[in-house]
């Protein structure tokens, strides 16, 4: 595997930049789509390695500039599949770099997002082990569950009709990159966003009386308060960040589902995870949720 990356690295393919031209016919043009898809499903296989071995990798983008936007999400889609096929469902996506103190915190400049699992989901009030981890951080956010689709361009009002519920919610970050550092938006995209895992509160379905923008959010670290936001920190308003998927995703060919959870994005910067912490999140109108960290690194 070591080999395949370097041999990537050391040989980037221009290739990567020409997957259009395949859809066009000749069978040069389908050979050189074919070299194009085992290039980037090379590096989703990487990742995805990396991930399940908590063994972190140099960044793509290192030896790698010509990746394209677009090439990172055919990455990260790539890994999606993988762990479609290992048994994995889709429950949602995660929004990120929606606020500017998260923006700031990776130097980096605009939205992004990446897909969850059944199993990135740790029940609210439950123990999150380190041992499968790298370098996990935790961060504060504000969850909506979807009741119906959501497709393209979509308005504020439209997503509010077609939401079931709001929630509190903590996302787990952990970068495959050496020392969760990126050199570009792609890079962090390749990698599903940097997302681990996350952990919701109770939906809350009568949430119309709360006012979205105006929502005191404070994350806690055993009883210390480490975060403190306000939910027009993440996107001027959290319901612009799904307004904001929606768009991305329609880009992308594909359609927010009724029944997928959305996570908006951070409100504050992240914090590190450190065994024995409990970290918990208080949102106004909102259950509170909860997280206890244990096992080792
Ligand atoms: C990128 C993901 C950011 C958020 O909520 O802003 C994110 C990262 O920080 O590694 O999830
Ligand atoms: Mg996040």
């Amino acid at each position: 595997m070591i080999f395949l990356f370097f041999g990537i690295l050391i040989n980037p393919p221009s290739l990567i930049h020409e997957p259009c031209r395949a859809r066009t016919g000749s069978s040069k043009q389908t050979r050189r789509f074919s070299l194009v898809t085992n290039n980037l499903e090379s590096l989703a296989t990487i990742l995805h390695e990396a991930r399940k071995a908590a063994k972190p990798i140099p960044q793509i983008s290192k030896n790698l500039s010509s990746l394209t936007r677009d090439d990172a999400y055919s990455i990260q889609e790539k890994q999606w599949q993988f762990r479609q096929a290992a048994g994995e469902s889709l429950v949602g996506w995660k929004m990120g770099l929606t606020s500017e103190a998260k923006r700031r915190q990776m130097n980096l400049d605009s939205p992004l997002y990446g897909f969850l699992t059944d199993r990135m989901e740790v029940k609210n009030g439950g123990v999150f082990s380190l041992a499968q981890s790298i370098h996990p951080k935790i961060e504060p956010e504000i969850a909506f569950l979807l009741s119906r689709d959501l497709q393209g361009s979509v308005t504020r009002a439209q997503v509010l009709e077609s939401c079931a519920g709001v929630a509190s919610c903590m996302e787990i970050l952990d970068s495959r990159y050496d020392q969760f550092k990126y050199f570009s938006m792609e890079d962090v995209i390749a990698d599903n966003s940097s997302s681990s895992h996350f952990v919701v509160g109770e939906w809350k379905k009568d949430f119309r009386d709360l006012d979205l923008r105006h929502l005191q959010m404070k994350m806690s670290v055993n009883g210390e308060l480490t975060q403190a936001g306000i939910s027009s920190d993440i996107s001027g308003d959290p319901v612009i960040s799904v307004i904001e998927l929606c768009e991305m995703l329609f880009q992308r060919g594909q359609i927010l589902k009724a029944g997928s959870v959305v996570l908006a994005g951070a409100a504050t910067t992240a914090v590190e995870l450190k065994p024995g912490m409990k970290v918990k999140l208080e949102v106004d109108g909102l259950a509170d949720v909860v997280l206890s960290v244990g096992g080792m690194r």
